[in-house]
């Protein structure tokens, strides 16, 4: 069998889906990856490579004025809000998180994206569109949180141990999911930043402002000096 050869710096911040190519080479340089993929599973449509190639946004920190914006409530789930959460969730993985709201690649949509499995393989994503909390219990568990926007910094926060969320998934449909555990932390979490709040807004004003302060330092530091 012939192979052919997936170039993909033409595209920039991008991945070919680990989970699509199957025993084909990978060499992944800098924004440069090339892959090799059998020609029997290659149609002559240009689409299918296209649709083969991920998409990984920057993720944006702490401090940063956006993450503060009240994200808008999205009108119908279309073509562009499902593309949108295809990128969230490469970013997501790529960045070895949980979830991810569209607010932290810089679109101000009510969009989340979650996947708690541990296990790598088995992926199970959920999608949130325009998620409303319907109830909460009133007891609380505590767990420890990080944030993608808030890198290497963690704290225990308590939240409602349970709540319901009505909302739309991927094809737009609505749907109630009950959660409860890290399930029901994680989607309180990304609903906090469709209102603007981080985890550490919870955190004493001491603590909170050390944090902004080291994150706003590490900012500030060069990746490289060139003499
Ligand atoms: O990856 C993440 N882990 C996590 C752990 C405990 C509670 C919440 C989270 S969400 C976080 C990813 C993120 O920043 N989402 O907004
Ligand atoms: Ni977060």
């Amino acid at each position: 069998t012939t192979t052919t050869s997936l170039i993909a710096s033409i595209f920039q911040n991008t991945k070919i889906d680990p989970t699509i190519i199957n025993g084909g080479i990978i060499n992944s340089i800098n924004n440069i990856i090339i892959g090799t993929i059998n020609n029997s599973f290659l149609p002559s449509d240009i689409n299918f490579v296209i649709k083969l190639v991920m998409a990984i946004k920057p993720i944006i920190t702490e401090p940063n004025k956006i993450l503060r914006q009240k994200s808008i409530e999205v009108e119908s789930v279309g073509k562009e809000e499902q593309k949108l959460m295809d990128d969230m969730l490469d970013t997501m993985y790529d960045a070895n998180g949980i979830g991810l709201a569209a607010i932290q690649i810089g679109v101000p949509k009510r969009i989340i994206v979650m996947d708690i499995a541990k296990n790598e393989e088995k992926r199970s994503p959920l999608y949130f569109v325009n998620p409303v909390i319907k109830n909460k219990n009133s007891e609380l568990s505590t767990y420890e949180e990080g944030c993608l926007s808030v890198p290497n910094y963690f704290a225990e926060i308590d939240r409602p141990k349970k709540c319901d969320v009505e909302y739309l998934d991927y094809n737009g449909e609505k749907k109630i999911l009950n959660a409860e555990g890290l399930l029901a932390t994680c989607i309180q979490h990304e609903m906090d930043h469709l209102e603007g709040v981080l985890f550490i807004d919870y955190l004493s004003k001491l603590k909170k402002t050390m944090i902004i302060k080291k994150l706003s330092k590490q900012k500030e530091k060069p990746d490289r000096i060139i003499v």
